[in-house]
């Protein structure tokens, strides 16, 4: 055992460098590999057209939504970059962190010389960028968003196109679970025997093309994004066993008159009768992404989405009455933050994850990872970076690295302050399990 840490100086240094240099599982980005082609968003102009300073330039520039969007990428940057870089500090988050990245590849910030920055990504290639960045951000496994809807990433997958180990997949299932009517048709489409009713032969192709393209992607969990509104029905008549005297699974009483099977409509019945099970049969465990008002103002596009409030009572009923899957889940809502930990204290298939999108400020990973840390100690997952373009990787990183030093700090400042004897070794053994260890522990978990 290396020596013990008895002075503050010490320990601040030992905490830093654990932190700096702990190679990092990020659990859930929007990034592919340089195989994906343009798939694949990178360099200063995807940095400044990123959706979040599409929503804060809307706030003051003099352009309405639609010329701008019919804008050229490099013009719409121009004015992003005047209108909050120039006639504004970039005091934002996501302004921000644009000037982390130019100042971690050493380019000179307090030029404001766009222009160079676009020569400095012009001479870059997307392999070698994404070999530089990973090693700036310390992330060694990219964990991405892989929906076989989205037409270009299928025709991907069909060909066989992930390469690159460092990039591994999560198979996202917001168009199947909250796009039922759009999707039905595509699956039939694919050659899966399903029809709009949830009939059991509808089920069975459902869970057969979970199964095939969770194999087909080697998809380390699967994922959902929910509104606030989500519900998971409990009652035993609706948790998918067969309608109360009718002899037939409740969705197949669908008709003229029938009852839906419960009011969220399909996607409850999709995630009882097809979704869990097979994660259960596969040991994946199931991220549920809750609280995500999706177009509130349509206009915005990506950028438009809001935040509402998720109700804790069906995570802890989900976690309850599934003993057999694995839940990560995190919760977009400052307000969910509390109630979300106590309910992990009570259910060891729930794994606490980011601080996501607008949680992802210094301010309320500050509060919610002490939240964290001191309801949960340090079988959570303080952070993803829920990187859209390469480059975030490295501010995304930096600056959840600062925050979750400090809280790491304090943390141990009080062990030591009751005589507690730490070493440097625990310290990364720590560090290790927040930055990726508990993930990959939590995978290979096998429940009752
Ligand atoms: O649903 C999600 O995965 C969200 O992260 C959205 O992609 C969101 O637009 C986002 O990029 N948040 O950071
Ligand atoms: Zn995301």
């Amino acid at each position: 055992m290396d020596m013990n840490i008895t002075d503050g100086e010490v320990l601040r240094s030992v905490v830093a460098r654990a932190v700096d240099e702990t190679p990092v599982t990020d659990i859930h980005t929007h990034l592919y590999p340089p195989s994906f082609g343009r798939l694949l968003l990178w360099g200063i102009d995807e940095l400044l057209t990123y959706h979040y300073l599409v929503a804060e330039t809307f706030r003051s520039a003099h352009i309405s939504m639609e010329p701008f969007w019919a804008l050229a990428r490099q013009e719409q940057a121009d004015l992003i970059w005047k209108t909050l870089f120039i006639d504004a500090s970039p005091i934002s988050e996501a302004c921000r962190g644009v000037l982390t990245v130019l100042a971690k590849l050493g380019l000179d910030v307090g030029s404001r010389d766009l222009a160079s920055y676009r020569r400095s990504f012009a001479a870059r290639s997307a392999s070698e960028y994404v070999d530089e960045v990973l090693a700036l951000s310390r992330v060694e496994t990219v964990v991405m968003t892989n929906d076989p809807f989205n037409d270009s990433e299928r025709a991907l997958w069909l060909e066989g196109r992930l390469e690159d180990g460092r990039f591994r997949a999560a198979l996202r299932l917001d168009a199947l679970l909250n796009g039922w009517e759009s999707a039905w048709p595509r699956l039939r489409e694919w050659g899966y025997e399903v029809e709009r009713r949830l009939t059991a032969k509808s089920l069975a192709g459902v869970r057969r093309f979970l199964g095939e393209w969770a194999e087909r992607m080697g998809a380390l969990y699967c994922a959902v994004s929910l509104p606030p509104s989500f519900r998971f029905p409990g009652s035993s008549a609706s948790l998918g066993l067969l309608a109360p005297n009718s002899g037939r699974h409740p969705a197949e009483a669908g008709g003229p008159g029938a009852q839906p099977m419960d009011p969220e409509g399909p996607r409850s019945t999709l995630l009882r009768e097809c979704v869990l099970p097979v994660c259960a049969e596969r040991n994946l465990p199931l991220a549920l992404m809750i609280g995500v008002k999706k177009r509130t103002n349509p206009a915005l596009g990506d950028a438009g989405d809001s935040v509402g409030k998720g109700d804790i009572d069906t995570v802890e009923q989900l976690c309850a009455t599934c003993p057999q899957n694995k839940f990560l889940v995190t919760m977009l809502a400052r307000e969910n933050q509390h109630e979300l930990c106590v309910a992990a204290r009570k259910f060891p298939n729930l794994l606490v994850f980011g601080c996501w999108w607008f949680l992802n400020n210094p301010s309320l990973v500050e509060e919610v990872t002490r939240m964290r840390l001191e309801l949960l100690g340090t079988s959570v997952i303080p952070q993803h970076s829920d990187a859209r373009v390469l480059d975030q990787l490295i501010y995304k990183w930096e600056h959840a690295k600062a925050t979750i030093t400090e809280v790491l700090l304090d943390k141990y400042r009080d062990l030591m302050a009751t005589g507690w004897r730490l070493s440097e070794e625990e310290v990364r053994r720590d560090v290790g399990s927040l930055f990726g260890g508990n993930f990959w522990a939590f995978l290979k978990k096998k429940l009752a």
